[in-house]
Parts: C-alpha cells; structure tokens; sequence
C-alpha cells in the first residue's frame, strides 16, 4: 500500500488507464496527463479517461489529451490522480478488466479509497507525487509532453509556488518543468487570469457579502444562485473566490457558502474553507462531511445555505477556542 507497490506495478505492467477524480482542477488533470506521458516515456501504454467536460482554462495543456469514452480493452491498472475519498471517483469507473485501482494523492484527509495508495502528504502537490515516483522510474528528467501538465499542477496547487508546502523541492521541480518547455506565464494566466468580465461582476457582488466573525478572525462570503443568474456567470468561475476573505488582515478562517444545484434536485450548499496558516480548515471540514487539506479544505451539505452558516459559524468558533 504504498510507493513500493505503486512502483512494482508500473513496472510489471503494459497498457495503464489513468483517470483522476471529479471535476478536475488542474493537479488531478496535469498530474494525470503527466503521469501517462512518464508511462509512455517508460514505453507503457496510457490512457488518460476523464469521462466529463474539462475546465476550459485547463484545456492549454489538456487539449486532444483525454479520452471521454473509456477505451476498450483490458488494462493492468487504473490510476486515480488526487482523489482522497471514494464519491470522487469518476462515474463509470471500471468494475473489472482495468486492474487494481492505484489512487495517486497527497490529501492529509481521506476515505482510503484505492487497492493501492500512493498518497504523500509531504507533497504540494500530486504532480510532486508523480515526479517523485519518475525519480525513481529513472524517468528523470520528465519528457517534454508532461512539462506543461506538471507544470500547471504545481502552480494551481501551491497557488503560484505562495503557500507553505512550497518548498525547495517543489522549487527545482518548477524548474526542471520550465526547462523541458513548460511556459510560466501562460500557465499563470490561465490559471489566475484571462477571466471573463461575467466573473469580475460576479466577484463584486460576492465581496459585498463579507461578513465578519470571531473579532475578524472568521471571514464569511457567500454566491447565491441569484447572484450567478443575474451577473450571467457560471459555478465555474466560483473557484478561487474564498481566497478574497482569508486576503484581510486577522483572518485566519476564511469560508465561503455557495449554492450549488443537488444532484437529486433542489440545492445543495457548498463550503469553500481557507486557512491563512494556524487554524486546520481540514478539521472544520471533516466535522461537517467533506475533507481537504489543513489550509484547504471544504464540503457539501444537503441543506440550505442558511444552515450552513449556522453550522459551520459554530464548528469554526471551537475550532478557534482550542486553539
Ligand atoms: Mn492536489
């Protein structure tokens, strides 16, 4: 259950599927991509299957890259890239004929998820995961095809090599991508800019719902599916927008409370969570059903915005008082 194992099927094995869990952000989609290129460069066959739509800030270094439908065949193990809990595993994963099921993470809090699991908390990244694992593939340093992908993996997960997993490491793997072709501003301004001007409106009306908690340590946003209506912005352009709380001085939980539509009808509240550096958002998350990192974190509640904010007010306020 571990690197040892993860690397022992690389090796025996021959046709690999790759895939990474719902709603990909750029580590799962870049550490996957990145990962089947490391896979082809050992002269494996890859399939990356991401069986939904892609983020079209991600299609830079997607484009032309993913299967949509699962390839036919059988395959010597499937490769589930930053998944830490079983709900993300991606609709139609296979039951059978796509061996054992290699989760490839670096999520402190998870469900155990996966036959095998390569999950390396040290790491900012999946994409750091990968490399590490390349490293001892003798596939170092990567092939030029998994520049971009890795690339924008560390970039999107250390939020522009900023937070406090970024260490000299991730650094020289910066580097090492930038050197087989990987484009720092590109990557930089399909991640963080290149916005629509639907997104700047609807990050307007979300900054005028600050409230503020706990003597400003707890910052509170919210989205509500009028103000996406009526600003013409999609859930998309949502990601990110928690950020803005944990900006102020003092904050130290940020979170953010969007409505988002339930799979079953109705809404659903999504909690975006962000620590600016002593407080485990992971924590607050886990009490509340979902998961994350300690800076990072959130969850979905089947319930209405309002209580949610009741709850997660209270989870924060002891959170804070332990502290
Ligand atoms: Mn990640």
């Amino acid at each position: 259950m571990s690197r040892a194992d993860t690397l022992r099927i690389v090796r025996e094995g021959r046709r690999f599927l790759v895939t990474c869990h719902r709603r990909p952000d750029a580590d799962a989609l870049g550490s996957a991509i990145g990962l089947a290129e490391i896979l082809r460069s050992l002269g494996k066959e890859a399939h990356v299957w991401v069986p939904e739509n892609l983020a079209p800030n991600l299609m830079f270094f997607a484009v032309g890259r993913v299967e949509r439908e699962l390839p036919d065949g059988e395959f010597d193990a499937t490769f589930v890239m930053d998944t830490a809990a079983r709900a993300l595993l991606p609709r139609g994963i296979p039951k059978g004929g796509a061996g054992p099921l290699v989760v490839v993470d670096h999520h402190a809090a998870h469900d155990d998820v996966g036959d095998v699991v390569c999950r390396e908390c040290d790491a900012c990244s999946t994409a750091e995961v990968v490399m590490r694992l390349a490293t001892e593939l003798g596939a170092r340093p990567v092939p030029e095809a998994a520049a971009a992908p890795l690339y924008a993996a560390l970039v999107a997960d250390t939020g522009g090599f900023r937070y406090a997993m970024t260490t000299p490491e991730t650094l020289r793997l910066g580097a090492e991508l930038l050197e087989r072709g990987a484009d720092a501003w590109q990557t930089a301004y399909e991640l963080f800019e290149g916005w629509p001007p639907a997104r700047l409106r609807l990050l307007g009306e979300v900054l005028e719902t600050l409230e503020l908690f706990e003597d400003g340590r707890v910052a509170l946003l919210r989205v509500t599916r009028d103000m996406l209506a009526h600003t013409g912005a999609d859930d998309d352009m949502v990601e990110g927008m928690v950020n803005y709380g944990r900006m102020l001085r003092g904050v130290e939980v940020a979170v953010l409370l969007w409505e988002f539509p339930a799979e079953k009808g109705g809404l659903d509240t999504k909690l975006s969570l962000r620590s600016s550096g002593a407080a485990d958002v992971a924590k607050l998350a886990t009490a509340l059903g979902g998961g994350g990192h300690r800076a990072a974190a959130g969850a979905q509640l089947h319930e209405g915005l309002e209580a949610t904010r009741k709850r997660v007010l209270s989870e924060a306020s002891s959170i804070l008082a332990e502290m």
